[in-house]
């Protein structure tokens, strides 16, 4: 009869608690990416149906509204909001349909922060 000597992985101090693998400690929790959701500027769309937009989808009143339209018809674009990855697709698929079913040009983008 031959007795062998246990190794790391023979020694185990309950089901799923290999003593080999308890070193591997979670240290960080990373938050997850931000995305920017940005308006275009177009020369068609009319000024009422982006302010729509923005308080329909993103919440915003009807002043705050009409200075971000402002601010994409004079600078070309402006971010609407910052959101999740998931939430974000769902903004820029919301205005995009909107905007086709109303036949208007008005552009939706998101970029990473
Ligand atoms: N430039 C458009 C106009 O003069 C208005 C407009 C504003 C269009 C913002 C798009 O994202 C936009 N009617």
């Amino acid at each position: 009869m031959t007795i062998l000597p246990m190794t790391m992985s023979d020694k185990t101090d309950g089901p799923g608690n290999d003593a080999s693998l308890l070193t591997k400690t979670k240290t960080k929790t990373e938050r997850p990416p931000l995305y920017k959701v940005m308006l275009l500027n177009d020369d068609y769309t009319p000024m009422e149906f982006v302010v729509h937009v923005l308080e329909r989808f993103f919440g915003l009143n009807h002043a705050q509204a009409f200075d971000i339209m402002l601010t994409v018809h004079k600078k070309g674009l402006a971010v609407v909001g910052v959101f999740s990855f998931e939430v974000a697709e769902t903004k820029v698929a919301q205005v995009m349909d909107f905007a086709r079913r109303h036949q208007h040009p008005l552009q939706c983008t998101m970029e990473k922060e």
